[in-house]
Parts: C-alpha cells; structure tokens; sequence
C-alpha cells in the first residue's frame, strides 16, 4: 500500500471513552444491531471529487487544502498518481464504497476520443485498486457541468451538439460503471435548468431531458448493466431553477416521462434545506413512491444559504434519517456517501480523516438511537393511535375506497360535532430528547 498519509494509522473503533481523535467513538463496523453489522446498516461511501479534488476554494479566494501527492497538473500522470492515494485513504478511513464523476478521476483531452481514452486507463487503474483492496464502486456519474460547454445545459442545452457530447460522456461513464461493477449511477442536473425563462422554452429542454434519460437507459439494457439509476434532487445552484428541484418534481417528471420503473432518487440533505425542506421530508416523500435509492450525506449551514457540504455531525438530522432507513428496511443498491467537503481552513491532509471521522461516528450514534427509538415503539404507537379512526367504522370505508359524499353528508349530520385529541408535538419533541 502506498504511504501518503504517514502519521494516520488505520482508524479504529476505540469506544466513546477514548480521547485519541483519530479513532472511532461510536461507529463500531462489526457491532450488531437489529441483525446486521454497523458496517452493512451504513455502506459509507467516500467522495472522490471532495477527498482527491476539492482544492477547498470559495468564491472569495484560491485553493487552500494541501495534497503533496498532487502535482497540479491536468496530465493523465497525474490523475493516475491519485488512484493509490485515494485507496490509501480508503483502507485507513475503513469506508468500504466510493463515488467518482468521470471529470473527477481524469482530465479533458484535446479532442473527445483522447479524453475518453485517458477516462478508461484511468479505470484499468481503479479496476485494479478495487480488486486489490476490495474497495466498491456505490455509483459513477458524468461531470456535465463544469466545461464551458456545459454552461447553457448538457441535456437541456439548447444546441444539439452538447447534448451530443453529453451523451457521449454518459455513454463511457456508464461503461466504466459497468466495468467496476458500480451499484448504482446518478444523474445529478448540474445546470439542467434555467438562468431565466426570457430565453427558454422549458417544455422543450424536459422533453431533451428524458429522451437523454430514455437512451441511458436503453444503453445499460444493451449493455447488460443492472445497477440502478438514480436522479439527485437539488432546487437551484448553478442554475437558477434546476428541473430535478425537489424529490417531488423528480417523481412526477419521472411519472409524466414513463422513467419511474427505471429511477430512484439519491437524497442530498443540503440540496433538501436548499429546497425549503428537511431532509426526512425529502426522504419520506422517495419512501412513500417506492422510489429512494441512496444518500448523499452532509449538511448546510444554518448561517450560510448556499450548498457548503459539510460533514453531517447533527444528532437529530443523522437520527431523523436513520429512523427512516430502518423502517424502509435498509439501503439495497445505495448507501451515505459523503458528499461533503472539509472547511477552507482545514487545509491539511489529517483533516480528510477528521471530518470522515466525524460523520461516521455520528451516523453510528444515529443509527443506535433510531434502533433504540424504533424497538421502544413509543412513535410508532402513538402515530398509530392518531389515525385509528380510520382502522374501523367510517373511517375504514374511507380508506377502502367504499363511501361516496352523499353517504358522508348523511353521516356527518348524524354524529355529534367531531373532538380531537392534542397532536402532542412537543410532548413528543421531549421524548425524542430522551433518546439522544
Ligand atoms: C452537487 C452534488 C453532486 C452530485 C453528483 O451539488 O451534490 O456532487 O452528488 O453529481
Ligand atoms: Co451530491
């Protein structure tokens, strides 16, 4: 193994009494809990983008993060020099899954074809990585926002010859998934939206969209790829309105295109705050069409109003989260990449593992209380006996479909004037306090 971390050793689970901070606290990958090992509950996955090429700037100042193994350059050398370090990283960190968008792991070259041919070397190389580490791909993706010829859309550009090019990219990073054997591929709409409506004509951009969707998937048919797709909701940022704005708009843009069988969603909690919602409103709305995939953990800032990707470290947000992957039973393709990003002013390479160190061990904590929460069944009784008056009587009829408006004009005149019992919510709120 390469050694690019020299003063890291592998991260251990040394228990919530330690004080080495380069241990784990709570995530213990082989504990038990409901059945499973830690480490099958989280199916952590790492962000190549954020950990090999997030030179950490904002849009105030340069890079700060340093990385010794990097050499600066957009060579193809270069981009093969990182692969050992990324794994290196891997191992220590113990994250079992990573994440890569094409851009990220190789450069443009100075035509498509000899950027495709450094793509795929780049993939011999994460190919070999993989089977010496045992290390897995949780999803590839295309990077279809960053060139300048990306700055009016990709699918939804209005010129056809970057939706061409676009297609093209997806069409080897699709092959490079497959070839990794990635669980899954996500279609994140970078600039998949507008900067205005004065010069767009969005019907026809949504109908791009999914004809572009369509060919993927008739691609991975053909190419016998089984993982799943998923689409990244996000509202805004780099555009103005992005089409995949929110889980809702996804599922009826997935709907009104016949591409629900074929999707999932992957959940950001960011993008969910940047879309007016919590995240467990998000995951619930993917929960209730059958239809969330995987997540991509982080967090905003409550101060900043943009996408800051930091590492998750809030108790109530992991627990919120963890409460709903249990009761939908686990990830089965998907997992928690951290799509996070460390502080500019955490500009060394021990930093990488603090921040990982962070949102893992406060994912463990999280997974523990939503375990704890779900047994004691306390919510789930309480919710139940909210509705019980739909389990009989009238309400049953309702819920079976067998009652018209006459009937409950009829009925409702009958009864004496409905009473309700209090929602509770602060009552509730406590008792979640007792859990953390
Ligand atoms: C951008 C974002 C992406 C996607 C993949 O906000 O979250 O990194 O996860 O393209
Ligand atoms: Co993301």
């Amino acid at each position: 193994m390469s050694d690019h971390f020299p003063t890291i050793p592998k991260i251990q689970y040394e228990g919530p009494l330690s004080d080495n901070p380069l241990s784990f606290h709570h995530y213990n990958p082989e504990e038990l809990i409901a059945g499973k090992t830690m480490r099958e509950h989280l199916r952590f996955g790492a962000a190549y983008w954020h950990c090999m090429r997030n030179g950490l700037g904002d849009p105030f100042g340069e890079g700060t993060a340093l990385m010794p193994w990097d050499n600066g350059e957009e060579s193809l050398d270069n981009a093969l020099s990182r692969v050992p370090v990324f794994f290196e990283f891997l191992e220590k960190i113990d994250i079992d899954y990573y994440c890569f968008h094409d851009r990220d792991i190789s450069p443009e070259g100075e035509s498509l074809s000899q950027t495709h041919e450094m793509f795929h070397q780049v993939v011999d190389a994460l190919e070999t990585s993989q089977k010496q580490s045992g290390k897995k791909l949780l999803w590839g993706t295309a990077c279809l926002f960053s060139h300048p010829r990306y700055a009016q859309g990709a699918a939804t550009s209005p010129n056809a010859e970057v939706f061409s090019y676009a297609a093209s990219q997806v069409k080897n990073a699709l092959d490079a998934t497959h070839r990794l054997g990635g669980q899954g591929y996500t279609f994140w709409g970078g600039r998949e939206g507008y900067g205005s409506l004065i010069n767009t004509d969005m019907k026809r951009e949504l109908d791009h969209l999914a004809a572009f969707l369509h060919m993927a998937v008739d691609y991975a048919k053909k190419i016998a790829y089984q993982g799943q797709f998923y689409i990244e909701p996000k509202p805004r940022e780099p555009s103005t309105h992005q089409y995949d704005s929110d889980a809702a708009a996804c599922l009826n843009f997935l709907r009104e295109y016949d591409l629900l069988d074929h999707f999932k969603l992957n959940i950001e909690t960011n993008h969910a705050t940047l879309a007016g919602h919590t995240m467990e409103h998000e995951l619930e709305v993917a929960m209730g069409a059958d239809a969330l995939g995987s997540i991509d953990a982080n967090r905003g800032d409550e101060l900043l109003g943009w996408d800051t990707d930091q590492f998750p470290t809030n108790l109530y947000g992991t627990t919120n989260v963890m409460l709903r992957l249990l009761k939908m039973g686990g990830f089965s393709t998907g997992g928690l990449n951290f799509d996070a990003k460390r502080r500019r002013e955490s500009h060394e390479p021990e930093d990488l593992f603090h921040a990982h160190i962070g949102g893992m061990d406060a994912f463990a904590r999280g997974l523990k209380i939503a375990h704890k929460i779900i047994a004691d069944g306390r919510f789930e009784e309480f919710v139940k006996l909210r509705y019980s008056s739909y389990d009989e009587g009238i309400g049953a009829e309702i819920e079976g479909g067998k009652v018209s408006l006459e009937r409950l004009d009829e009925y409702a005149q009958q009864i004496t004037p409905p009473q309700l019992c209090s929602g509770r919510q602060e009552r509730l709120e406590n008792l979640l306090n007792d859990y953390l």
